[in-house]
């Protein structure tokens, strides 16, 4: 079967224009989105979505995101990452499994309503996480686009999802903001190097493989710049599957933490991976295609 995303396979890099739709929907008056923004995350593959939640919805967020800090022990010890070189947690994936408030969240209609929109078809959390940059010691996370890993390690057929970080802590100019390069979703970037087994066990602290080379890099950078959008919790990025983005570390004292989740189409589902000999495993890349959402209400009474 003819692949369109080939990804670290051969010994240069390519740069392969997209083959499929940005935002699968038109626009239409009942749209959750503006014409402008759907036009926005169509052209430039990001969108900045302020005021979604309330107050007491943002302290709702901010109060269970301490508690899954603070006591990890109730977590499967699998799914929490730590930076390299200290015990500072790093990433906590599947939070929607393991946290009522986060599964409310990733169901709510003003995220899954927005990814469902987009994507023109019902979806499902292929992956959800806590990225958690804590002051001083917050490492970075090099550019990439997320379609690669998704297509080449997991199986995901074809660029027809999205993620959506909501920003848990101000993300500030300086305690390592996402950076997006606007319009390079056009663009798929072939990686160079053999996926080496159980890649996601280093990946997840420090990806080298399924990153895109300097050259490559600087290509889309100069063409289109970048950018690092900031704002106070509650914020929400939500940018298309094979944006290329990255940030960098905190050497500040103030803390960044986000929720990142990641919807698929359920059209879209994982089949084998495209570039690896074994699937990650469902904590990382779910193989649960239920749809989600969407459900209506305030985030804090429904959770309870
Ligand atoms: O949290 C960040 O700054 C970037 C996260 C990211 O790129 C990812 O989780 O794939």
């Amino acid at each position: 079967m003819h692949d369109p995303y080939p990804s670290r396979r051969a010994a240069e890099p390519e740069l392969l224009p997209r083959q499929d739709p940005v935002a699968y929907s038109p626009w239409r008056s009942d749209a959750p989105l503006g014409k402008e923004q759907v036009e926005q995350f169509d052209r430039e593959g990001y969108l900045v979505l302020h005021d979604l939640f309330d107050a007491s919805e943002v302290d709702a967020l901010q109060d269970e995101t301490r508690l899954l800090l603070a006591d990890p022990s109730s977590l499967d010890r699998e799914t929490i990452i730590t930076e390299r070189g200290s015990d500072e947690v790093r990433s906590i994936f599947a939070i929607h499994e393991q946290s009522h408030m986060m599964a409310r969240l990733a169901a709510d209609e003003r995220l899954a309503g927005i990814a469902s929109f987009l994507l023109d078809d019902a979806v499902y959390i292929h992956q959800s996480r806590l990225n958690y940059k804590p002051g001083f010691k917050g490492k970075e996370f090099y550019w990439h686009s997320d379609f690669e890993t998704w297509h080449t390690e997991d199986g995901m057929p074809r660029m027809r999802a999205l993620s959506m970080s909501v920003l848990l802590a101000e993300n500030t100019p300086n305690n390592g903001p996402l950076m997006v390069i606007p319009g390079s979703h056009r663009t798929f970037v072939t990686c160079v190097g053999e996926t080496p087994d159980d890649h996601y066990r280093m990946s997840l602290k420090k990806q080298e493989y399924g990153v895109p080379d300097d050259l490559s890099l600087a290509v889309l950078a100069h063409k289109h710049g970048i950018v690092a959008p900031t704002g106070k919790p509650g914020t929400v990025i939500l940018f298309d599957c094979n944006t290329m983005h990255g940030s960098n570390g905190n050497i500040t004292p103030f803390p960044r933490a986000n929720a990142f989740l990641v919807y698929n189409a359920v059209s879209n589902r994982l089949q084998k991976p495209f570039g690896a000999e074994k699937p990650r495993p469902p904590f990382i890349a779910a193989r649960d295609w239920e749809p989600i959402g969407p459900r209506r209400g305030n985030l804090r009474r429904e959770a309870a």
